[in-house]
């Protein structure tokens, strides 16, 4: 069956995806008459198809709204509305990604070249970011896997490192005196967890090419780690025989691990994770909810981390 098509979208959702169009349209307006700049991309969302994944969980969806409106994106300011304000600046087209390293078949690929391989899949997963925050988000996107074994991984590789764009003229959060990270951001992820089949490259949400705020136009997703190991707008993936420099254990090593799996027996050292808020439950008294061991995903993760103390690695 294929969903994502627009007579698929519930009644509830109808109000802010026409608020959102309106906006749209009226961006493209004053890109028409010159007063965007001119290298502006207005990320016009293009609808996308995708089959369903048995992957994915059946909880309530977080709205479009708040997925696409509160973010983590600090290329674009460390506010969490400043992503949707000002992540429009972005140029994705073209858009290609660097493969180096230790790959049978290292190359520029164009993004429109990796799409025409692989089948868009829906993967409505649970996001649960180290800030104690968590969202039921409806991804189109397709098997990391399937993008590794057609760049043949050498059998020397240990673990991918992946690079977000560093393009200051485009990303506010660059330009800055005081920047909360250093750039460009970088993430990493063990082979056996980059080919695990829940690991995805996303390129669309709620049936739409990804919004500039969510990591267009390829963003990595990694449900059972904390939301930061999932890199947005990625221009580089390397395949490498060292555990990669992530950008949080950069900034702060004593906080942030490696592996940085969900885990509730394991405190952030300033906060505890055992709770989490469901965004656009109730208000501020809204009850949280207990956060569960590898996001709930342990059955398909657990594996991959047996004979670790994952409070050691972390
Ligand atoms: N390049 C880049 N990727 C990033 C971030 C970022 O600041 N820059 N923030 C991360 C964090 S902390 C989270 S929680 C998720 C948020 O993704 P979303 O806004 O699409 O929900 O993106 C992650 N990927
Ligand atoms: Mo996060």
């Amino acid at each position: 069956m294929l969903i994502g098509k627009p007579t698929d979208i519930k009644g509830s959702e109808i109000t802010p995806r026409d608020v959102y169009l309106r906006r749209r349209e009226f961006l493209l307006g004053a890109a028409a008459v010159g007063l965007l700049p001119a290298y502006a991309g207005i990320a016009a969302a293009a609808p996308l198809q995708a089959v369903k994944s048995p992957f994915s969980t059946d909880e309530k969806l977080t709205t479009r709204e708040d997925v696409t409106s509160y973010n983590n994106y600090y290329e674009f300011g460390t506010d969490k509305a400043a992503p949707a304000a000002n992540a429009h600046t972005l140029t994705t087209k073209p858009w290609s990604v660097k493969v180096d390293g230790m790959a049978g078949k290292p190359a520029d690929y164009a993004l429109d070249d990796i799409l025409k391989g692989v089948t868009l899949e829906e993967r409505i997963y649970r996001m649960r970011c180290v800030e104690g925050w968590s969202m039921v988000i409806p991804w189109v996107g397709f098997p990391l896997a399937d993008l590794l074994k057609r760049i043949e991984p050498q059998g020397s590789a240990k673990y991918v490192a992946f690079e977000t764009l560093k393009r200051p003229a485009e990303m506010p959060g660059q330009r800055g005196i005081l920047q909360p990270l250093p750039w460009p951001y970088v993430e990493g992820l063990r082979l056996d967890e980059a080919m695990h089949p829940l690991t995805i490259l996303a390129v669309g949400l709620y049936g739409e090419t990804l919004p500039n705020q969510n990591g267009a136009p390829l963003r990595l997703v990694v449900p059972w780690k904390y939301g930061f190991k999932s890199i947005k707008s990625i221009v580089r993936i390397t395949l490498t025989d060292k555990q990669p420099p992530t950008s949080w254990s950069l900034q702060n090593s004593s906080e942030y691990g490696f592996l940085s799996n969900v885990n509730p027996e394991v405190d952030h050292p300033r906060w505890s994770q055992a709770m989490e808020r469901r965004i656009g439950e109730g208000g501020l008294f809204a009850k949280k909810r207990p956060t569960l061991m590898f996001n709930g995903y342990g059955d398909q993760v657990a594996s991959l981390y047996s004979g670790q103390d994952l409070k050691a690695d972390f």
